[in-house]
């Protein structure tokens, strides 16, 4: 099958991530692809390569097309259209990593007939062509920019198509009800039967549930995508900092005798089983008049606030402080774990205090209750979210994307309004107006009734040679 779309330029770009790298991939596509590449490539013997091979790999030189100076030495993958990526003639040079070197060869190629490609601009062909659908073309993004293993996988998933096979499916179900409740519009004198409509209010019903399933799982997919924000909070001393190099298993944070040494906030992210969570450790919360601390005690708030999950951390081996008090006032509605501190010298004096609250034992010093910790971070972080990794009315699939939720979201209220439309026995025409809107905003997930505005905001987000 031939593009639906043919583009006039060629388009080249450095396909590998800047800096240091073992091999570095200026990747070509566009009609002129084959000819570039036998402009800028030789064979090892300095002979021009022999007709190009489809999906076969050839050794040779990079050149220089106008002073035939030998660039670099590389590997070539000539991948014809319509079996390619963007469904255009794609070539691959594989030549040594570092700027310098991929620099060069991108700019033969360059020389040679191609424009260097805009961000994003391989996967909006791969759209354009009808290779990849939009959420495919999103998930392409997000696997760039995945951090955890677990988070590839979702949006791995939903590159496979998952997601666009769900919504098709629920399209599907829409498209056939459209048609049914039109088809009445058309002839009002026959009656919907009974039989068929109970069927079309339950298929609604179905596809509502469904759909704010899958808007629901996405305050999960965004904890995937973006990470946890986890504050460790406490007041001074209480071990804050050694906590953050227990979790880190590095010697991230200073850590003194001394309270009051921390000031900055200090983030870094871990994985905890596939989650990615990033810890930030905070200056001591307590009254001070020394300025530099005060501003600390501020950020630490400000972090405080704006957590999705709370460390709260007290020394187990001493009676709560006044500051205690005030950390726990601060705590107060947010999602938290106590983690008690100091559990290697005896306890005292805190019986009680923490009931009905989510505790756990540690003692950074002596690296115990890391794994409980690690447990209880991971658990509390993923309550509340519907999906819990699986399961479900949204059947184990996690949205990850923002405009994939709102267009979920405007689809089950429409699919709501329609039902209750539906119901009170309305005229055909509400509910059939209704639907369609359902329709429409499904369709905006992958792309079918993609405006101008959408694609354009989507593809700028892309990095270069994607
Ligand atoms: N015995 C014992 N001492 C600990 C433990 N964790 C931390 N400490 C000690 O407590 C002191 C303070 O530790 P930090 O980690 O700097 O405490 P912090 O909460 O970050 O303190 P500020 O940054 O000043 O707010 C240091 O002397 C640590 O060695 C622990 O589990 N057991
Ligand atoms: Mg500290």
């Amino acid at each position: 099958m031939q593009p639906e779309i043919q583009f006039e330029d060629t388009i080249a770009a450095i396909a590998t991530a800047h800096g240091e790298g073992g091999i570095g991939i200026i990747r070509i596509s566009g009609q002129a692809a084959a000819g570039i590449a036998r402009a800028v490539f030789q064979g090892p013997g300095g002979k021009k390569p022999p007709a190009l091979r489809s999906h076969s790999v050839v050794y040779g030189y990079v050149v220089d097309p106008v002073s035939g100076e030998r660039l670099d030495e590389a590997l070539m993958i000539y991948m014809a259209a319509p079996r390619s990526f963007t469904r255009e003639d794609v070539v691959e040079l594989h030549c040594h990593g570092g700027a310098v070197a991929t620099a060069r060869v991108l700019d033969a190629v360059v020389s040679a007939g191609a424009r260097v490609a805009e961000p994003g601009e391989f996967t909006k062909r791969a759209f354009l062509s009808g290779r990849i659908d939009l959420s495919q073309a999103e998930a392409a993004l997000d696997i760039i920019r995945a951090r955890t293993e677990a988070a590839e996988r979702l949006v791995l998933s939903q590159l496979e198509g998952a997601l666009s096979l769900k919504v098709g499916q629920i399209r599907d179900t829409l498209v056939g009800i459209c048609a049914h409740v039109e088809a009445h519009l058309d002839f009002p004198e026959e009656d919907i039967e009974p039989e068929a409509s109970e069927k079309i209010l339950a298929a609604i019903r179905e596809a509502e549930i469904v759909t704010r399933a899958l808007a629901e799982s996405f305050s999960e997919g965004r904890l995937y995508r973006e990470g946890v924000r986890t504050a460790i909070v406490g007041r001074p001393n209480v071990g804050k900092s050694s906590l953050l190099n227990l979790l880190l298993e590095q010697d991230r944070a200073i850590v003194t005798s001394a309270p009051g040494t921390t000031r900055d906030v200090i983030e870094e992210t871990l994985n905890i089983k596939g989650l990615p969570v990033v810890v930030m450790d905070t200056a001591g919360i307590r009254e001070s008049h020394d300025m530099a601390e005060s501003e600390g005690v501020r950020r630490s708030l400000k972090a405080l606030q704006e957590a999705d999950l709370v460390l709260a951390v007290f020394d187990s081996s001493c009676p709560l402080h006044p500051e205690d008090h005030m950390v726990l006032e601060k705590i107060e509605g947010k999602n938290s774990i106590i983690a008690l501190n100091k559990s290697d010298l005896p306890s005292e004096g805190q019986e009680g205090v923490f009931e009905g609250l989510n505790t756990v034992k540690v003692s950074a010093k002596k690296a115990k209750g890391l794994e409980a910790l690690k447990d209880a971070i991971h658990d509390a972080a993923l309550r509340g979210t519907p999906g819990k990794g699986g399961g479900g009315q949204a059947e184990g699939m996690v949205i990850t994307n923002k405009r994939h939720k709102e267009a979920l979201v405007k689809t089950h209220k429409a699919l709501g309004n329609a039902l209750a439309r539906l119901e009170e026995k309305a005229p055909l025409e509400v509910p059939a107006l209704e639907l369609r809107e359902a329709l429409d905003s499904l369709g905006e997930i992958v792309g079918k009734v993609s405006t101008e505005e959408i694609l354009d905001r989507i593809f700028s987000e892309f990095c270069i040679g994607k």
